[in-house]
């Protein structure tokens, strides 16, 4: 009897143990941003509002929701709309978080009014859950229209990571990763942009540092699926580490963020399972992360919805 009974204990255990997917069933969502401040999870996401069979992202804002143990999710009620930036004409697509020094720094991408093609602007607020104003009044990022081919899309998926020592990078791109050091009041880049050749870079490049060392995830290929690098330092150099997540089914991105919490590592992204889902209708996840003694990532499954 007990023979039976107990892998049906565990198979009980282990759906307990498991995320609640997807973090919301109220609205689609995209594109995770996440970070871990006095015992809860914020979560930032793009909010997916098109309409079935739309034919392009239509986003306007970014909703805030946090948890205290990965299950239950709280929506707060400041939505960042991408009016908060002035200079800012439409799209709210990817963003990053980063706390220093009491205050909360949300890196977005937007499309610019007058500079053509997409840019990265950079609000602040006193709480995680904002609200959040424009941190600058101006675009932090803004596109090179000077490039020989110019992307207008080239210039998205901000992530920050601040080192141990306290400074902090800023990484983004499509096609091509781009990285620059951020001063300490976290709204100005610190010298030069630099470019890395990443095999088969799409987007949604983000750095997360594990056990003493640096990680480097992005969307690799396009469909997407995440893989990883790591590296001796947040600027590399950086050694092929493997697939972390394989596509989505129904959706060609994948936007990854890493965080540990509470002991337990977990990676965030988007899929297009929510009924009615799809391209432009996507909806956040959540999984548990594993790496291995040798510090790889263990691949990741997507638990069913
Ligand atoms: O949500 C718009 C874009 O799709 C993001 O910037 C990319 O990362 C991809 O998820």
């Amino acid at each position: 009897m007990l023979k039976h009974a107990l892998p049906a204990i565990l198979v009980a255990a282990s759906a307990l143990a498991q995320a609640a997917n997807p973090i919301t069933s109220k609205i689609y969502t995209a594109d995770p941003a996440a970070l871990v401040d006095n015992g809860r999870v914020y979560l930032y996401v793009g909010h997916d509002e098109a309409a079935a069979g739309g034919k392009d992202y239509l986003m306007n804002e970014w909703r805030v929701f946090s948890s205290c143990d990965m299950q239950n999710w709280t929506e707060h009620p400041n939505p960042v709309p991408y009016t908060v930036f002035k200079w800012a004409g439409r799209d709210a697509w990817a963003s990053d978080i980063a706390r220093r020094n009491g205050k909360y720094y949300l890196y977005t991408t937007v499309d610019h009014k007058t500079i053509p093609g997409k840019a990265i602007g950079v609000a602040v607020s006193n709480s995680p859950a904002g609200p959040f104003v424009d941190a600058r009044g101006s675009a932090l990022v803004t596109n090179d229209m000077t490039h020989e081919t110019p992307i207008a899309w080239d210039d998205i998926d901000p992530a920050v990571f601040i080192d141990d020592d306290g400074q902090a990078y800023l990484y983004w791109g499509n096609t091509v990763m781009k990285y620059a050091k951020l001063k300490p009041n976290m709204i100005e880049l610190d010298g030069a942009i630099h470019t890395v050749g990443l095999e088969a870079f799409t987007e949604a490049s983000y750095l997360h540092k594990h056990a003493g060392k640096y990680y480097l995830s992005y969307s690799r290929k396009f469909p997407e699926e995440t893989v990883y690098m790591t590296g001796p330092s947040a600027t590399g150099p950086w050694s092929f580490g493997g697939v972390i997540m394989e596509q989505n089914s129904n959706v060609k991105t994948i936007h990854q963020a890493i965080v540990d919490f509470n002991g337990k590592s977990y990676i965030f992204y988007h899929n297009g399972k929510l009924p009615g889902g799809g391209e432009f209708r996507r909806s956040v996840a959540v999984e548990e992360l594993h790496y291995g003694p040798d510090g790889k990532i263990l691949p990741v499954a997507q638990t069913a919805q």
